[in-house]
């Protein structure tokens, strides 16, 4: 006898979209077939969509963020969130701050993650200190033990890596087999136009974005394309927001280098008019590398469109708006230059592609399935055991209703910030069910497990082989 059966329902894989039940038994998705009878539960999907729980690879949960700051989730409120917005597994980052060691930065995440998670989650490394221990003995260790993953920043004091570190961080890790994100932005270029920002007193949250401009988000990206050929390693190239980041990466693959790539909603639904208001309210729109306009708008859905993206992820990154530990810290208030950086979006990134792309008719189901679950677990070592539906598989998966309606808004969330910069955009699907590993978290609007039943995932090396 099964666990579960999911009956009725119309089953999307990032292959096919096909009538079946699906059925799961000891968390396991173990039988699909046209007519399942015979388990202790049986969940009506009539109307909706039997989808792959969603995995989202790049967010940031409980991260040190400077004196002061403090991020507005935990590992409890962003699973918890990251739940509601139709997502089984999250893959945070483990940031070593400088001085500490990959080892003890893992640690302390596992700390704060241990038994307080809804979703599964898995650990990217980022290195901010790439010492030879770092990078020689704990780095291929920790591959080895399933964090198979590791992010470099090109930009912020304390974060960032000089081209010859990133040189040495790709060799370790082309040796380690782990896979490479780059956070691509100039830092020279910003802190000029920061510094020429402050001689003229502008200070307001706007300016976040003009002195972050497109010509350093694509300069940066071509080196660190160029960087990663040297070595010859595969790179991830985050958050990307504009047309001319994208076309550095065309021109690498048609060199023959194996760059990837990543885009976030706000690329597709926000610009840096969203920054532009009276008073400070832009703030909560300060995330980095900034939304941009319509035109970066067009050549991301663009992107997204034709497969130049292999993955969609929310960067949630969140802190509270009305808050001397968030957007309103007293040094922020002074200038854009100390807002806290990032923005709260793991519950509404699904709806918003689903949405915008699905609804609206840009993409079709399976590119929505590569995008938001199939390709994630691929590139970063989950494959297939996440990320689809079939026999063996971890049965999480995600029920949608792709005709009901909602206004993304503030108070139907369950972040921990206070604002969500999507407020009043309309979305037509919604996922009405998650289920993690055979058990429902979240059933039309409700919780029904108790935080601890997420469990950390070690990952196997990075698969890269990709669909849709
Ligand atoms: N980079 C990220 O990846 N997330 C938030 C802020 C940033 O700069
Ligand atoms: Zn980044
Ligand atoms: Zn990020």
């Amino acid at each position: 006898m099964l666990d579960t059966i999911i009956k009725g329902g119309t089953v999307v894989t990032a292959a096919d979209t096909y009538k079946a039940d699906v059925g799961i038994k000891d968390g396991r998705i173990t039988i699909i077939a046209a007519d399942l009878t015979d388990a202790a539960e049986v969940i009506d999907a009539t109307g909706l969509l039997v989808m792959p729980g969603g995995i989202d690879s790049h967010v940031h949960i409980a991260q040190p963020s400077g004196d002061g700051i403090t991020m507005a989730d935990d590992f409890e409120s962003a699973t918890r969130s990251a739940a509601f917005g139709g997502h089984t597994t999250l893959l945070p980052f483990c940031l070593q701050t400088r001085g500490q060691s990959l080892r003890d930065a893992v640690s302390w995440y596992h700390g704060l993650a241990e038994g307080n998670c809804y979703t599964d989650v898995s650990f990217h490394l980022i290195i901010t200190d790439p010492t030879p221990q770092a990078l020689n003995q704990d780095l291929p260790a920790l591959v080895a033990d399933g964090y198979t993953s590791v992010k470099v920043f090109m930009t912020y004091e304390g974060m960032k890596l000089t081209d010859k570190e990133i040189l040495q961080t790709l060799a370790a890790a082309k040796s380690s087999g782990a896979l490479a994100m780059v956070h691509a932005e100039n830092d020279d270029a910003i802190s000029y136009l920061r510094d020429v920002a402050a001689d003229r007193g502008e200070t307001a949250p706007k300016y976040h974005a003009t002195t972050r401009p497109i010509p350093a988000e694509r300069e940066a990206t071509h080196r660190a394309i160029a960087l990663a050929e040297i070595i010859d390693v595969p790179i991830m190239i985050v958050h990307v927001s504009n047309g001319d980041a994208i076309d550095e990466i065309k021109a690498g693959r048609a060199r023959g280098s194996k760059v990837f790539s990543e885009t976030c909603p706000q690329y597709l639904v926000l610009t840096a008019d969203d920054l532009d208001t009276d008073g400070f309210d832009g703030a909560r729109f300060v995330c980095s590398p900034p939304p941009r306009d319509t035109a970066s708008q067009v050549a991301c859905w663009a992107g997204i469109e034709q497969g130049v993206f292999d993955v969609y992820s929310s960067d949630h990154c969140p802190f509270r708006y009305d808050d001397s530990e968030g957007k309103k810290h007293p040094d922020g208030l002074k200038s854009f230059k100390w807002v806290p950086n990032g923005i709260p979006g793991v519950e509404t990134s699904l709806p918003i592609l689903f949405s915008e792309g699905v609804s609206k008719g840009r993409i079709d189901l399976q590119r929505f399935v590569a995008l938001s679950s199939t390709n994630h677990a691929k590139m970063y070592g989950l494959y297939p055991k996440k990320g689809t539906i079939a026999v063996g598989s971890d049965a999480d998966i995600t029920l949608w209703d792709p005709t009901r309606q909602e206004t993304l808004r503030q108070e139907i969330l369950h972040h921990g910030a206070d604002y969500t910069p999507y407020e009043g955009i309309e979305v037509t699907g919604w996922p009405v069910r998650t289920i993690l590993r055979g058990k429902t978290l979240v059933a039309d609007g409700t919780l029904m497990q108790d935080k601890g039943v997420g469990a950390y995932q070690g990952r196997a090396l990075s698969g890269q082989r990709l669909e849709g």
